[in-house]
């Protein structure tokens, strides 16, 4: 990612077999920030997602299919440090194409880069498989699973947290044997750029990793998961899409993971220590400007404490201050482009048509200075809608919540539950036997109490419902990145 002339937005390629390659069409991703042109990207075309296809087929007949779990676990954890040594560059990068401010770059997204490289290592290299001994007529049988590589995998992903999400594929994609084509967001080219140089310096075999960078209808995205050369596909992203994509999956057969969209809810009970539940909801509304598929979007707060909750949230919402990204005290962040902005503003003003009551927020900030190019969106928290209405109903994916209240523990679960999505939920109790209780009752992939967005990489992660088919995560990425043979032999 250097050697541009002065004053010309760099031109990111996608990496094919080793080799970094330009097609005929580009694209410009504009900086969240101030709206100014960054780069210039070569977007694939269909011949150059067939070469990406046939260089990931090519390779698992090569060396890399022949490596055994402990090698494939050596070349994952060169990965892992190579990253490291990027650190700097993949943060600036991350920064660049996102406008998150650099802080989280350097706590979150950089890091869980690396570790999911180490994490898959270990996982994959100590995996059991079942094994049984079968009592037949004549004596016994002996029955054990091998896993092997699924194939050539298509990676597609969004861009709210373009090298994590990215790199939570492909390190147990690579783990369990495979080859991948990934197809970044049109939004985030510059990590995924990036993560094909650490691949060729931790010498990852050529044609193992293939990045292929465009848009989805009628462009790269299309034409990876129509393609007839891929054996399986894990997409990150709108439910619509993965809805889109499905189709396209079915004419093959193929295998799909699928991590959707969310409306995810958040339960603050009356027990609950309100300086944790506040401090949490928070993190769990505006962490990075909201484009989390786990943020609190619905908030149902116990009457008792409803005001009070109200009162504090709203006020430390409204004291989320804009930074330049670059500022080490930033925490706030633009949301990725003018037309995420124009979106996000359009949910603002539904929300006030529906009879909302605006407790803080629901515009624009100002700047004075080039951020008024940016696609920037106040912080919002709102009040006095039914559960029926599209504001508590359809993800906006931006800094807001809407808060209600509930009467008792059945009713906070009944409101939680009525949802087309079933991501993720947050509870906030000190009853031990009511979280127990959230977590068997919630209808939601991942039930967090008394904390938000802490990350096991062995647990399973997914949703429920429209927010996704499948787990991935620990042994359960094993199970969709690896294909099971059942060897049955007669031991008489
Ligand atoms: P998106 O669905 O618009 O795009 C995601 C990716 O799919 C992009 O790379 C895009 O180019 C590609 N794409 C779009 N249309 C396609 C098509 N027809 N065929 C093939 N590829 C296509 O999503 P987004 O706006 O980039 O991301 C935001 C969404 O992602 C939100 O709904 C959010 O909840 C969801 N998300 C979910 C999770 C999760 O783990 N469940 C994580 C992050 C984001
Ligand atoms: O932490 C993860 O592994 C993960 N997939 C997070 C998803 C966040 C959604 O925006």
């Amino acid at each position: 990612m250097a050697g541009r002339p002065v004053g010309e937005p760099e031109l990111l390629r996608g990496f094919i077999d080793g080799g970094f390659v330009a097609g005929g069409k580009t694209f410009t991703k504009a900086s969240p920030v101030t709206g100014e042109i960054l780069f210039e990207v070569a977007e694939a075309d269909e011949s150059m997602v067939d070469d990406a296809v046939a260089a990931a087929r090519a390779a698992l007949n090569g060396p890399w299919g022949r490596l055994g779990e402990a090698g494939r676990a050596a070349v994952l954890r060169r990965v892992a440090d190579e990253l490291e040594r990027r650190f700097d560059d993949l943060v600036t990068a991350e920064v660049a194409d996102t406008g998150k401010a650099i802080s989280q770059a350097r706590t979150l997204d950089v890091p869980r880069g690396a570790a999911n490289f180490r994490a898959f290592a270990e996982i994959a290299a100590s995996a059991p498989t079942e094994s049984f001994t079968t009592v037949t007529p004549t004596g016994r049988a002996l029955n054990y699973a091998l896993r092997k590589p699924v194939g050539v995998v298509a990676i597609v992903v969004p861009w709210n947290l373009p090298l994590l999400l990215l790199t939570w594929k492909v390190a147990p994609a690579l783990a369990c044997g495979n080859a991948v084509v990934v197809k970044p967001s049109e939004e985030t080219p510059a990590s995924a750029t990036l993560l094909a140089e650490v691949m060729a310096a931790a010498g990852v075999p050529d044609g193992v990793f293939n990045l292929v960078h465009g848009f989805g209808p009628d462009s790269a995205g299309e034409f990876l998961t129509r393609h007839p050369g891929v054996d399986a596909i894990t997409f990150t992203g709108e439910s619509r899409t993965g809805a889109t994509i499905m189709r396209a999956a079915a004419d093959g057969v193929k295998a799909v993971s699928f991590e959707l969209g969310g409306k995810n809810a958040g339960l603050v009970f009356a027990d609950a220590d309100l300086d944790a539940a506040v401090a949490g909801s928070v993190r769990s509304s505006f962490t990075n400007g909201g484009q989390v598929c786990l943020c609190t979007e619905r908030i149902y707060v116990q009457r008792p404490v409803f005001d009070e909750f109200a009162e504090r949230l709203a006020e430390r919402a409204a004291g989320l201050t804009f930074g330049w990204p670059s500022d080490e005290a930033t925490v706030n962040m633009p949301l990725i482009s003018a037309e995420h902005r124009r979106k996000v503003l359009g949910c603002y003003d539904l929300a006030r048509a529906e009879g909302a009551t605006v407790l803080t927020g629901g515009g624009v900030p100002t700047f004075g200075d080039a951020r008024d190019g940016g696609a920037y969106v106040q912080p919002t928290v709102l009040t006095g809608l039914g559960p029926a209405t599209r504001t508590n109903r359809e993800e906006i994916f931006g800094p807001v919540c809407h808060l209600a209240p509930f009467d008792d523990e059945q009713e906070a679960f009944a409101l939680a539950n009525d949802s087309d999505y079933g991501l993720a939920a947050t509870v906030w109790t000190r009853d031990v036997g009511r979280a127990h209780r959230a977590g068997a009752g919630l209808a939601a992939g991942i039930v967090w109490v008394n904390t938000w967005f802490l990350r096991d990489l062995r647990t399973p992660f997914g949703g429920m419902r429209a927010s996704g088919i499948g787990r991935e995560g620990g042994t359960h990425s094993l199970d969709f990145y690896s294909e099971l043979t059942n060897v049955c032999v007669d031991l008489t």
